[in-house]
């Protein structure tokens, strides 16, 4: 299938959808600026890989690089603005509510383009907690410089001065309950679920567009890269969200 009809194709999809799910991974958030989830690994952090670094064990081992790494990523979401990509779920949501907006995504782009409640399955950069007894904190104020390559010690909890972490689901955590039971419920009754920039590897979270498929929903790809999830992919379109995504919701209104 062309680009022009995949696109066509798509959009027709998304005209006649009324319940939509938008699936969302970090591909949404690069053209603001943000560094996928494996290229935020720079300076003091490029010797480490991304899955070794997101762990309760990392942080236990060394507080200040992980969260030194987490700040210098929220202070450069703090800087970034939401894209096109981010502003047209917005759209989807506002000309078809009930849209439910599921985000593997820990910045709050989607959130300052206007979607209201957006699933966070693996959790925010902007709720951070207490390590040892769960505590919620309040975010520092915006990191004055970016932290780039700088360890940071983590503030201290008010009730049991344990280390501060961020309020995001490492590898090996569970996933928040109540966030994948809605995403799997939204998954299960939708009629078009919209994969955007997501990678599809990691899991339980890259399950929700199968399990859309299996229930008979149609499932369209925006995706530069080819992923595990081309096979359920009714339409696959390669390319940029904040370029793809807009004209889609353009051509089907
Ligand atoms: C759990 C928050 C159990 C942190 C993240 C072996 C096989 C299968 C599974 C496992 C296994 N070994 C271990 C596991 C489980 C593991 C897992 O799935 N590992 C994978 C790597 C194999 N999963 C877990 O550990 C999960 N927990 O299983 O717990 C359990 C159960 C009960 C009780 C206790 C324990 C927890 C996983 C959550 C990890 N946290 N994020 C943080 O952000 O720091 S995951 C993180 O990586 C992101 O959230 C994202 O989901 C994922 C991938 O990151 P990226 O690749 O950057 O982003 P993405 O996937 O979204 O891909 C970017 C895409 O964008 C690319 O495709 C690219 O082409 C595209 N793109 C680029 N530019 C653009 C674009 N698209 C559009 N437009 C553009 N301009
Ligand atoms: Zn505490």
């Amino acid at each position: 299938m062309d680009h022009d009809s995949a696109v066509r194709e798509a959009a027709a999809l998304l005209a006649r959808s009324r319940r939509v799910v938008v699936f969302t991974g970090a591909g949404v958030s690069a053209e603001s600026g943000i560094p996928t989830f494996r290229d935020a690994l720079t300076g003091l952090w490029q010797r480490f890989d991304a899955q070794s670094l997101a762990t309760p064990e990392a942080f236990r081992a060394d507080p200040a690089l992980v969260w030194g790494w987490y700040e210098w990523r929220r202070s450069a979401v703090s800087r970034a603005r939401p894209n096109p990509a981010h502003i047209a779920v917005a759209t989807i949501e506002a000309r078809r509510p009930g849209t439910v907006v599921i985000t593997q995504d820990v910045d709050d782009l989607h959130e300052r383009a206007g979607s209201a409640t957006p699933v966070h399955l693996h959790g925010s950069l902007f709720a951070p907690r207490c390590f040892d007894c769960g505590q919620p904190a309040p975010p520092p104020g915006p990191a004055d410089e970016p932290p780039d390559g700088r360890r940071l010690e983590p503030p201290r909890c008010t009730a049991c001065s344990g280390p501060v972490r961020p309020g995001v689901v490492w590898f090996g955590e569970a996933l928040p309950e109540a966030a994948l039971r809605a995403a799997a419920e939204a998954a299960a009754a939708c009629e078009l679920l919209l994969t955007i920039g997501t990678s599809g590897l990691v899991y339980p979270a890259a399950e929700i567009p199968h399990l859309a498929a299996r229930a008979g929903a149609a499932v369209v790809q925006l995706n530069p890269m080819p992923t595990p999830l081309d096979p359920v992919a009714a339409v696959s379109l390669r390319g940029p969200a904040a370029q793809l995504l807009p004209r889609l919701v353009d051509a089907a209104g």
